[in-house]
């Protein structure tokens, strides 16, 4: 019966629906924008024509989902199958419309049928607004990951909150950033459906009691102070090739009820909003960053309120499946992407044991089988802890319920470290040295069965730094995942140029075994295959010379060599340095004019937090040193400086294609992992880094000959600091420094301003804490190498070539095939 359902719709909607011939595609195009859009060409504008094209690319990707559905179903009351759900706060997916035509293999098809119609495919596709729901690394791996397990065909949901208002647009005025609202929305999503019939309740607020139940237990019941809805609005997933189809799902907050009756009866209109208004805050915008104190509330209460949705839906899907509360564990896993939904060990708790009345030592044993936790950093500023009275009026429950675990595992910390009181302190999972706090990653570390890093150095930090104790304590918990990026967005969508080239010669096996670039080795030395390369990211840096004309009005020469530094704005990701290097070589062509020097094109991108100065001084710096070198007569021709506005994953995919030098510059010890180092390298970009994050590891992968490395390394960071770094000390003995310094100092590049720049320079001739100073003569010279090497181009290319051969490992589907063996212990279908 069922079956036949499901032929008889198919026939039925066949064609129009599903077929992938540019005829199929260009008929369904049409319907779509007809009954759909409303539309028809003549009256259609551009976005009209996107979300046709979006609902019919969307049709194609609805038997794989349905479909999924079905076997996830199958699977389950078979109950051969765990599920992985990956919570995060923050996704970043990029563009969704490119990304599914090459997942599903109609690309091709798809612009025959746009040009048949008379309308360009890159143009609609360019149409599409990002869903900027995240802020950088740790967002667009979890996008990444997502990517990787439907590829590599693992069942999973992505959790998270559906932000009305995600990253904000940044502009670029007077060489500021500013920020303005980001309105994805505005336009439609034609990739989400909402399923308002799956909502769940979040209660907020209020207190508990404590009382016997019917068989002398003692129980006890949250009474809130407040209760928002979520409803789950879910986006496919599709894997390369089809495979499968998993779900993101997004939550938004709604009101319970919309209107209080009470007060629209009195006519008071607008308190009976008002709850509604209150309500919807919830998911409205994504935090930029986690620094400011105003606001933490709200923090609190989104994650809180995404992971409570998020756990009673996996327990609503194993009820419906007929699993009880008691097997969750043997049915899902999931992974707390860094500490914003770590509160889901106290949540998991309380729905089991005061829901569903599952005893409290059998509820730790799932909730510790079901999660894993992964760190994504070493500042210390960005570990996250709540005031335990803030904690406490939100969730009561879980304050008593954090206490408790607590109690629990500093009895066993006693036990293994007797009369150690200091240990117990370092340990526990509440801050008491001062004002009360709860530790969320010590949460996440006792309630968790793993822990892990994303790159071997940032995972060896953390067993002797950061979570020194814990590793002490729990050594077999943790692991190392070094990151890894999806392929099929950053090489194939990104750079079709560069894939066919490879795909030419070695076939297109490695968009989903990356380690078959190895393949290109043998093609390092051929002259002919070099001189395609090279015409391709010519090619591809000529495309990046009119994106950053249009956004900036500055014209830069693809022969140049493009210098390249994408990522948010950070003092430990250090800008900055690379600034004191286009200052120098500023300086050293002003001094000896006909000095031979490689043109340059240096390019910069990304945001800083609003309420971060120094970040946003940053930018105005580069922004002024732009517009000095950039008009110098001397200098034209040699060194060009652009600040590209509003860095996304969009503009990403244009950026990386077109790099011959990777910046990935961070002080050595700061950096998780990286990953956009990455992509530049898939990208046939050379890296100038430090060693640092997965920098490291990229460096043993291309061979040390093909990487430019450069800086302190971890342990020479500390033994400086324990010496007492002082940053004058490389000032007053170095002059090219010094020069660089006072020309910012001087109002050089502020026309005459000497105080604008004044806070960051009193910063780094004072404290300089992310070691600019000692760094610089290193980099310098580094650069120098560069320079040097770039002059031979064929070497360069040579090295260029082998730096993608050797990125197999770079892949998320290797990181997501490690987190399957080591910490969720499940297996690709
Ligand atoms: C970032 C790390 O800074 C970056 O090094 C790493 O590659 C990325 O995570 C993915 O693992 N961290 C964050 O974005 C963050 O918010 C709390 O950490």
């Amino acid at each position: 019966m069922e079956n036949q359902d499901e032929v008889s719709t198919g026939e039925k909607c066949r064609n129009i629906r599903t077929g992938s011939s540019p005829d199929d595609i260009a008929q369904a195009f049409l319907d779509n924008l007809y009954y759909a859009q409303g539309r028809i060409p003549v009256l259609a504008t551009r976005n009209d024509l996107y979300m046709a094209l979006a609902y019919t690319v969307r049709d194609r990707l609805a038997a794989r989902w349905v479909a999924q559905m079905q076997q996830f179903r199958r699977a389950e009351l078979k109950k051969s199958i765990k599920v992985v759900c990956y919570l995060s706060a923050e996704f970043l997916p990029g563009p969704h419309l490119g990304n599914n035509l090459l997942n599903l293999g109609i690309y091709d098809e798809t612009r025959q049928a746009m040009e048949q119609l008379g309308y360009n495919l890159e143009e609609l596709i360019d149409q599409e607004t990002e869903p900027g729901l995240g802020n950088g690394g740790l967002g667009r791996l979890a996008s990444c990951f997502m990517d990787s397990l439907s590829t590599i065909v693992v069942p999973a949901f992505g959790y998270g909150i559906r932000y009305e208002f995600g990253i904000f647009d940044q502009e670029i005025r007077d060489g500021w950033q500013v920020e303005i609202t980001d309105k994805w929305l505005k336009l439609g999503n034609p990739w989400e459906m909402p399923l308002p019939e799956l909502c769940q309740e979040v209660k907020l607020g209020g207190h508990t009691e404590h009382y016997q139940d019917g068989q002398g237990r003692s129980r006890v019941r949250w009474i809130p102070a407040g209760v928002v809805e979520g409803i789950p609005y879910d986006t496919p997933i599709l894997g390369y090739g089809g495979n499968i189809c998993n779900t993101l799902r997004l939550w938004k907050a709604e009101a319970v009820e919309s209107f209080d009756f009470q007060d629209f009866n009195v006519g008071n209109y607008y308190a009976a909003v008002e709850e509604k208004v209150k309500s919807e805050t919830i998911t409205k915008v994504l935090y930029p960053n986690d620094e400011p104190e105003i606001g933490k509330m709200l923090r609190l209460i989104q994650e809180y309120f995404f992971v409570s949705c998020s756990l009673q839906d996996m327990i609503r899907i194993g009820k419906m499946l007929g699993n009880s509360p008691e097997c969750f564990d043997q049915r899902y896993v999931a992974q707390l992407n860094d500490t914003h939904p770590s509160i889901a060990v106290a949540e998991l708790m309380r729905l089991l044991v005061d829901e569903h009345d599952v005893a409290w030592e059998k509820a730790w044993e799932i909730t510790q089988n079901t999660f894993g936790y992964t760190n994504h950093t070493l500042l210390p500023e960005a570990l996250e802890k709540w005031p335990v009275e803030l904690f406490g009026q939100i969730l009561p429950r879980h304050l008593e319920i954090v206490y408790e675990i607590n109690r629990r595992f500093l009895d066993q910390v006693r036990l293994a470290f007797p009369g150690d009181e200091e240990q117990a302190a370092r340990l526990s999972l509440i801050d008491e040295s001062g004002c009360r706090y709860v530790r969320m990653a010590h949460l996440a570390c006792v309630g968790c069965h793993a822990v892990n890093g994303v790159a071997k150095l940032h995972s060896e930090l953390l067993k002797s730094e950061v979570l020194r104790d814990f590793h002490e304590m729990f050594p077999e918990k943790f692991h190392n995942v070094t990151n890894g990026v999806t392929p099929r967005r950053w090489m194939a969508l990104s750079n079709p140029r560069l894939a066919a080239l490879i795909s030419g010669v070695i076939g297109d096996g490695w968009i989903t075994q990356l380690d078959e670039l190895r393949k290109l080795e043998p093609f390092a030395d051929d002259p002919a295959f070099q001189e395609k390369w090279r015409r391709v990211k010519r090619e591809n840096k000529n495309d990046l010379a009119t994106l950053i004309l249009n956004r900036t009005g500055v014209a830069v020469d693809p022969d140049s060599l493009f210098d390249i530094q994408v990522k948010r704005l950070h003092e430990y990701k250090r800008q900055h340095l690379n600034v004191l290097h286009i200052i120098t070589l500023y300086a050293r062509l002003k001094r000896y004019p006909a000095s031979d020097c490689v043109p340059r094109t240096f390019v910069f991108g990304g945001k800083a937090a609003p309420g971060y100065a120094m970040a946003k001084l940053i930018i105005k710096l580069i922004n002024s040193v732009a517009g000095v070198v950039n008009t110098d007569p001397d200098i034209r021709g040699r060194l060009n400086v652009a600040f590209l506005p509003d860095f996304n994953v969009k503009t990403g995919q244009q950026v990386y294609p077109a790099a011959d030098l990777s910046e990935q510059i961070s002080l050595a010890g700061e950096e998780a992992s990286g990953t956009g180092n990455m992509k530049f390298s898939m990208n046939g970009a050379l890296t100038i880094g430090t060693l640092d994050g997965a920098n490291v590891e990229i460096r043993e992968e291309v061979g040390a000959e093909n990487f430019f490395l450069f800086g302190l390394k971890v342990d020479e960071v500390e033994e400086l600091k324990a010496r007492g770094y002082d940053p004058r000390k490389y000032y007053d003995s170095n002059p090219a420094l010094r020069e660089a310094i006072d020309l910012i100092r001087s109002g050089h590049f502020s026309g005459g301003n000497a105080q604008l720049f004044a806070p960051l320079v009193d910063l780094l001739m004072q404290r300089d804490n992310y070691m600019l100073f000692a760094d610089y003569q290193p980099y310098i010279d580094c650069q120098d190498r560069v320079s040097a090497a770039f002059r031979d181009q064929q070497n360069w290319t040579r090295m260029s070539i082998l730096n993608v051969a050797r990125m197999g490992k770079f892949s998320s589907d290797r990181a997501v095939r490690e987190y399957c063996d080591m910490i969720w212990k499940v297996q690709p279908v």
